[in-house]
């Protein structure tokens, strides 16, 4: 590796290296696949050898024993969150977001629906108004991120972004539930999502991927001058958009530094092409640079446009200069991951086989003078074949995917710095090969101050052999290497479902949720106040039915093995509401209210209420049920509904 790098950036090898890297995906969709199957099919090694296995039985828990880590995960276009237990990598719960799920009624129920459409840009609204039914029941959900306190995990939320509808949620780690769901004005499909660090989380930094014109009407298409790109800035604990810088360039990652003072992004296509010739042609790109007093400073004064509702500060290249830097970076870079030592700032070159480090000390200097962008890059060492995403052990080593390699680099940072410097020294560790194509990993606290360096996932977007064949859609393998030794040991395999493409691993203490609902928790906050105008209180038992106009609201509670109300009357045509407190204050007696061949379900955990409303349409006898086993009598827990023909 000594040829490598040098002071005045890449090599020659390093150039020709990302040219042809670059060149294998440009050649067509189908050329790319097949260069990136052959290149896995290349390098598969058997990974059962005798110390792996030793290894290995360190992640089998006894039956009752507990996992030591909770791993939250995103699940892509599934659009959910799910948590599992780590290093078993048992799945142990699916936290509806960004999807319409059947068991729970997120989606359905009017408390959940509330959470969307309090967040919703008044466009939206509008559309969902004029089609009469809603919109947006799928989501694309990538990095999924815990709050912070003084640069570690601090157990109250999980933030988390969707791509395919432009949109910002919050996971209360209390009840592991979604709370708030934010639709980012201007920008279009948030990838990049990080919490900020310190002092605490504070703002959540969101990238807007695909640039809009800046006047998104309907008038604009090949006028690439008009596009623009949109960084978001939400308040954590309100979910609304705190302000907004505008960019050059599509934003793909994004993290921030552990001083509270900047958050950065990767930032492909400074071409601002439209097609995937043009986007590739540089072979710079940049890392964008905020400077967060700054941009507080220039919204204070005055210094911004009002856009749908959003103060928008102008950080173009060549525009604004006290907002944003743009630091040159080769070709494409992706994931950006600051390192534990609370300093450095690990950019993934992607199509090129480098990664570059920053220095955030060396911030302040930038900002403050005219300065060479490239002077805050202190190391850039060359990795081997599509750097996507690093991990770290807090030990002052790196960890990262090599997409087209399907390898992980093991690597130390003090030493690419030296190598960057001139010395004689190979910053490479050692490399694994992985199963196949990995994208971004993921290590035990690893995005933490508190990283300890025990356990390195990685997310690997190809599972083809490893598993028994289930058909033409395989799962994705999730593979969990042993980082206590420099060599790295593959140790578990793990398949999953469409398609996470991020992780977090947090220390079991962190996490502390309930087993019980709250009653006066805010989820049920507006059916508790129309409760109290239909003179019901949710708190106790209630066999209730209330009719105003075509509209009837049935109120009742359940309690094992059984609801309160065995029977209810509506007229065809109402408008029903079904409004229940599960009364049973028990660990894990969850009853849960499904109405036949009325599409209508929805879950109730110990003292929760849920509502769900939907027409009665046709007359006859309806059965609903409790469809979560609670009871030896959970077959008997029922009840029916008799819609009478109307007018009769
Ligand atoms: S991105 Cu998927 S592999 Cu959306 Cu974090 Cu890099
Ligand atoms: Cu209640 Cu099953």
């Amino acid at each position: 590796m000594t040829d490598t790098t040098n002071k005045s950036g890449i090599s020659r090898r390093g150039l020709l290296g990302a040219t042809a890297g670059g060149a294998a995906l440009v050649g067509g969709v189908g050329g790319a696949r097949l260069a990136m199957m052959g290149g896995a099919a290349g390098v598969a090694t058997a990974a059962g050898t005798g110390t792996a296995q030793a290894q290995s039985d360190q992640l089998h828990l006894a039956p009752g024993e507990l996992d030591e880590y909770y791993g939250f995960w995103s699940s892509g276009q599934t659009g959910e969150l799910r948590i599992l237990g780590f290093p078993s990598m048992r799945e142990l719960m699916r936290v509806p977001v960004f999807n319409r799920c059947s068991a729970t009624g997120w989606g359905q129920t009017n408390e959940s629906l509330r959470i969307f459409e309090e967040g919703m840009r008044p466009e939206t609204k509008a559309f969902l108004n004029a089609n009469g039914k809603r919109i947006h029941d799928n989501g694309d959900l990538h990095h999924p991120h815990m709050s912070f306190t003084d640069g570690t995990y601090d157990g109250r939320y999980l933030f988390m972004n969707d791509k395919a509808n432009t949109r910002v949620a919050r996971v209360r780690c209390d009840v592991m539930k979604c709370d708030k769901i934010t639709e980012i004005p201007n920008a279009k499909a948030i990838h990049g999502l990080r919490p900020q660090k310190f002092p605490r989380t504070g703002y959540v930094f969101a990238n807007g991927e695909d640039e809009t014109p800046m006047v998104n009407d309907g008038k604009v298409l090949d006028e690439p001058e008009k596009y623009v790109n949109f960084f978001t800035a939400l308040d954590g604990d309100t979910m609304k958009v705190a302000w907004q810088v505008i960019v050059s360039g599509n934003l793909d990652n994004t993290d921030c530094d552990y001083q509270g003072k900047y958050a950065f992004s990767t930032s492909y296509n400074s071409e601002m092409g439209m097609n995937l010739a043009e986007m590739t042609e540089n072979e710079m790109d940049h890392v964008v640079i905020f400077n967060l007093a700054e941009i507080e400073k220039g919204i204070e004064e005055g210094d911004f446009q009002e856009l749908n509702g959003v103060k928008v500060i102008d950080g173009r290249k060549g525009q604004n200069k006290k907002y944003t830097r743009y630091v040159p970076i080769p070709n494409s870079p992706h994931g950006i991951n600051t390192a534990p030592d609370e300093r450095h700032v690990v950019v993934n070159g992607k199509l090129s086989p480098t990664c570059s480090v920053l220095d955030v000390t060396k911030f302040d200097a930038l900002f403050d003078s005219d300065a060479d962008p490239r002077s805050v890059v202190v190391a850039e060492p060359e990795l081997g074949l599509g750097p996507l995403h690093t991990a770290f052990d807090g030990q002052g080593n790196a960890f990262t995917t090599l997409f087209l390699d399907s390898q992980i680099a093991k690597w130390n940072i003090e030493k690419a710095i030296r190598a960057y410097n001139g010395e004689d020294v190979d910053p490479l560790v050692s490399k694994v090969d992985v199963h196949y194509q990995p994208g971004h990993n993921s290590t035990t606290m690893g995005e933490t101050k508190e990283a300890d360096g025990r356990w390195l996932l990685s997310l690997n977007k190809f599972s083809k052999d490893r598993f028994l064949n289930v058909g033409p859609l395989k799962p994705e393998n999730e593979q969990i290497i042993d980082i206590s030794n420099d060599e790295m040991n593959v140790v578990h395999d793990g398949p999953t479902f469409a398609e996470p493409h991020d992780a977090i691993l947090v220390r079991r203490d962190i996490v502390n949720p309930v087993s019980i609902w709250d009653r006066n928790d805010p989820m049920w906050a507006e059916t508790r106040a129309q409760a109290e105008a239909d003179g019901v209180d949710i708190d106790d038992y209630m066999d209730t039915v209330i009719r105003d106009g075509d509209k009837v609201r049935v109120y009742m509670s359940s309690q094992a093995p059984m609801f309160s109300l065995e029977k209810f009357e509506v007229t065809q045509g109402d408008e029903v509401t079904v409004i229940i407190t599960n009364l049973d204050d028990i660990d894990d007696l969850t009853h849960g209210f499904c109405l036949g061949d009325h599409g209508v379900a929805m879950e109730l955990a110990p003292m929760a209420t849920a509502s769900v409303t939907f027409t009665a349409a046709k007359p006859g006898v309806y059965w609903y049920y409790c469809q979560w086993f609670c009871h030896a009598l959970h077959m008997e827990m029922r009840g029916r509904m008799l819609v009478k023909p109307k007018g009769a």
